[in-house]
């Protein structure tokens, strides 16, 4: 989550600059049956950061929130928070999705969200509430994405932002709206869900109790590209008008910008996602597991008393054997696994390949199995849309990891360009610049985003090295098809 103040530098060359002044992590809880996010520690993280930001002296004119897509919280009548929201990973929607597009049909559900099928979009939160009868769905006034629900705790107003409402499953981008009509056929109540506001809109100032609170003055609170992918892909310092980007981190969103959703057989086929951003732009992208795979593995050594921090991981990997064995990232059963490295190790055995035998060589498989995921999605984003993209900006906090850029440029043969890291707090800053007049438009931010931040390029290897990649490849395409065939994943 990304909470920024800014600061614009007049300079020869006009420049920003952004300073953390406040991070936190932010742990799920399991609360019996049921995966939560801890909203009241995330509330009081983004009260510290606003106090801090006045603390070190500076005067922010307004601030801004963008987190992860499709989570909410639902209101009382009262205006109170009912329950605790659930985690996108929780399980509450196993096998919903299967059982929704039988109920509406999956090609009319595609055409009329927009979105590739991931089990944890809101429409299949809601419908797995509604089927565990959650008097929750009874008496719930109003539904707010995680950043409305935020800017509603801090400023008393409650706003959908419209890039949050495309990820929920239940917004029409055809049409333009909140799709009533399949609320209806769905059972759920369409009188939840309030009119999508464009990223730019000023929601109002910090009430005054949270200025008592915090002992700071009033202060604009502005709904931006508030889905983190967009307020990302927001920023991504391009040269081109049509260009590819990865969206790195726990996720990996790789995809383009459109003028329009792109809702053809093709593009459901495929299972890629129209998501809107800033401006009324669609990105048409598509989930990647990412990351989180990486993570998981960290955690579970962790917890087995083997502690090792990135760096160390990366160095270990570097020195493994290359392409010894390969996964499929966005297998479901990777989604929330107890046990993430015996899940890639059962994996590994089911498709009669070699299980990585070390640290390193598990790692490296991880990082080499998304870096082919990543040229496999980017071919087909070509198709789709008819383009061909020179290379790939590759921004947010995963390119601090160089060896998966590396091993990305050598798995597309073309080039990675990397940076900013902090793609997200940048595109939220933009869109408040853009509010308070500092820059015109998107365009002109995209421009500070290139004079300010450097951008890292990887090469891939030269032409003689290319026929290893190239058989690299091959062996995870044919691995993604027997897996597909065989059911597994
Ligand atoms: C990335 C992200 C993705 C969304 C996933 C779950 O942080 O926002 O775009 O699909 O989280 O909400």
């Amino acid at each position: 989550m990304h909470l920024q103040s800014s600061g614009l530098a007049e300079e020869a060359v006009r420049k920003l600059r952004i300073t953390e002044i406040h991070r936190f992590p932010n742990h799920p809880v399991q609360i019996g049956r049921h995966l939560h996010w801890d909203t009241p520690m995330l509330l009081q993280e983004i009260k510290n950061g606003i106090r801090k930001a006045f603390q070190a002296g500076y005067e922010p004119q307004s601030c801004a929130i963008d987190t992860w897509g499709v989570d909410f919280g639902l209101l009382d009548r009262n205006g109170e928070l009912l329950g605790i929201p659930y985690h996108y990973r929780d399980r509450q929607t196993e096998g919903v999705v299967e059982e929704v597009s039988a109920l509406v049909g999956s090609e009319r559900l595609f055409r009329e969200s927009g979105l590739q099928f991931m089990p944890f979009n809101t429409i299949y939160q809601l419908y797995a509430m509604k089927k565990a009868a959650s008097p929750k769905l009874d008496v719930a006034d109003t539904l707010l994405l995680t950043p409305d629900l935020m800017n509603y705790f801090l400023t008393g107003k409650r706003c959908c932002e419209f890039s949050m409402a495309t990820t929920t499953g239940l917004y029409d981008p055809g049409r333009g709206g909140w799709n009533v009509q399949l609320l209806e056929e769905l059972g759920l109540r369409s009188d939840m869900f309030l009119e999508p506001v464009s990223p730019g809109t000023v929601i109002g100032s910090l009430t005054s109790e949270v200025c008592a609170e915090l002992g700071v003055p009033p202060m604009n609170v502005v709904a931006v590209a508030s889905h983190d992918t967009e307020s990302a892909a927001a920023a991504v310092p391009a040269s081109s008008a049509s260009f590819a980007y990865l969206v790195s981190g726990t996720w990996s969103l790789l995809g383009t910008q459109m003028p329009a959703p792109l809702l053809t057989s093709s593009v459901f086929e495929h299972q890629f996602s129209n998501e809107g951003g800033v401006d009324g732009n669609y990105h048409l992208l598509k989930n990647i597991m990412g990351l989180w795979i990486l993570q998981e593995c960290k955690r579970k050594w962790e917890q087995d008393g083997r502690s090792f921090t990135y760096a160390e991981l990366i160095e270990l990997a570097e020195v493994a054997e290359p392409l010894r064995t390969l996964i499929d990232p966005d297998a479901l059963r990777f989604m929330n696994p107890p046990d993430m490295p015996e899940e890639i190790r059962s994996y590994c055995r089911d498709n009669g390949q070699l299980e990585p035998d070390s640290v390193g060589s598990m790692v490296r498989c991880i990082l080499e199995s998304l870096a082919f995921r990543y040229r496999q999605v980017l071919e087909q984003a070509e198709m789709l849309t008819g383009s061909k993209f020179a290379g790939l900006h590759m921004v947010g906090g995963g390119i601090q990891n160089e060896l998966l850029c590396a091993l990305t440029a050598n798995a597309i043969g073309r080039p990675v360009w990397a940076g900013p890291v902090e793609a997200s707090a940048i595109g939220n800053v933009l869109v408040q610049l853009r509010t308070s007049g500092h820059i015109n438009d998107m365009r002109e931010g995209q421009e500070l985003v290139r004079a300010s931040f450097p951008q890292h390029i990887y090469e891939p290897d030269e032409a003689e090295r290319r026929a290893v990649w190239e058989a690299g490849y091959t062996r995870y395409l044919r691995l993604i098809e027997s897996d597909i065939r065989s059911g597994a994943g």
